[in-house]
């Protein structure tokens, strides 16, 4: 039986994905700040099934207290799931909060990279996979998206650069880039405002939580010598504009 460590698993694409790699028949550890979420998907999944360990991603000293702390069957990761991340604010960068621009960079890049560090031996060691949660964001630039997309597209190039690196080791390093996804992360970006993220999603026919987690177990499950390595999906009704152009003398 093979182990699964998922950041972010109290929510959205993390959630979906403790529950899908949970009935694939792998042995789960979902982690998150929200430590009644945890419980709740321990006593869902059962506890041969899902050790919660509940810390904060860009609080290294509490992760590796969670990590060291993970019980024997549970402690050799065979696939990380690094899916922690979030977006804050959509103002335009001359606008922006820079509290908001550090804590994506230190969520979505630096605890990605330290957790990453810290487990890539075991991975090493079991011939395992790594798989990101980047986002077209990170090749489409859309105006508010600065320094989320700049994060993502690190996340990309992150996971590509380790491909490089792990060659001949065996272990597989996918980087997933997902359009809209209607999770709790438009309710995050605004603040909090739920009905913000629900006029975003309206009659899109977005993705789901769920639709990524299979494709996350998908990508974990192949077999051993096959690698993928981007993969951009998006709804049907989310697509390509044109570019923007400002006319002078016309501000
Ligand atoms: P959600 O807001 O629903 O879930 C985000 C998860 O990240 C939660 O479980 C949250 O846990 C966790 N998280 C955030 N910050 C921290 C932190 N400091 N420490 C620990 N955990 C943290 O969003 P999604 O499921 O949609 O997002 C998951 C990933 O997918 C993100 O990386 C996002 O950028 C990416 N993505 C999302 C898309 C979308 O449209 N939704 C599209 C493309 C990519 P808790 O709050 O309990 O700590
Ligand atoms: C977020 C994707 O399309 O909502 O990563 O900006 S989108």
């Amino acid at each position: 039986m093979k182990t699964v460590l998922i950041t972010g698993a109290t929510s959205g694409i993390g959630e979906g994905c403790a529950r899908a790699f949970a009935a694939a028949g792998w042995r789960v550890v979902g982690t998150g700040r929200r430590a009644e979420r945890l419980r709740a998907l321990a006593d869902e999944l059962g506890p041969q099934r899902f050790h919660p360990a509940v810390f904060d991603v860009t609080d290294e000293a509490a992760r590796d207290a969670a990590l060291a702390a993970l019980p024997g069957d549970f402690a050799d990761i065979d696939c990380l799931v690094n899916n922690a991340g979030l977006a804050l604010g959509a103002a335009p960068a001359q606008k922006a909060d820079l509290a908001s621009w550090k804590t994506m960079i230190d969520t979505n890049v630096v605890a990605l990279v330290s957790l990453t560090h810290k487990v890539l031996p075991g991975l090493i060691a079991r011939r395992g996979a790594v798989v990101m949660l980047s986002s077209v964001a990170a090749t489409y630039p859309y105006a508010g998206g600065n320094v989320y997309g700049g994060t993502k597209a690190f996340v990309r190039q992150f996971a590509l650069g380790l491909r490089s690196d792990l060659a001949g080791t065996g272990v597989r390093v996918t980087s997933i880039e997902p359009g809209m996804v209607e999770t709790e992360f438009t309710v995050v970006r605004n603040g909090g405002d739920q009905a913000a993220s629900d006029s975003f999603y309206a009659g899109v026919n977005p993705l789901t939580g769920d639709d990524i987690a299979q494709t996350v177990l998908w990508v974990a499950s192949l077999p051993a010598h096959m690698n993928i390595n981007t993969l951009e999906l998006m709804p049907v009704n989310q697509s390509f504009a044109g570019f923007q152009v400002a006319r002078e003398g016309q501000r």
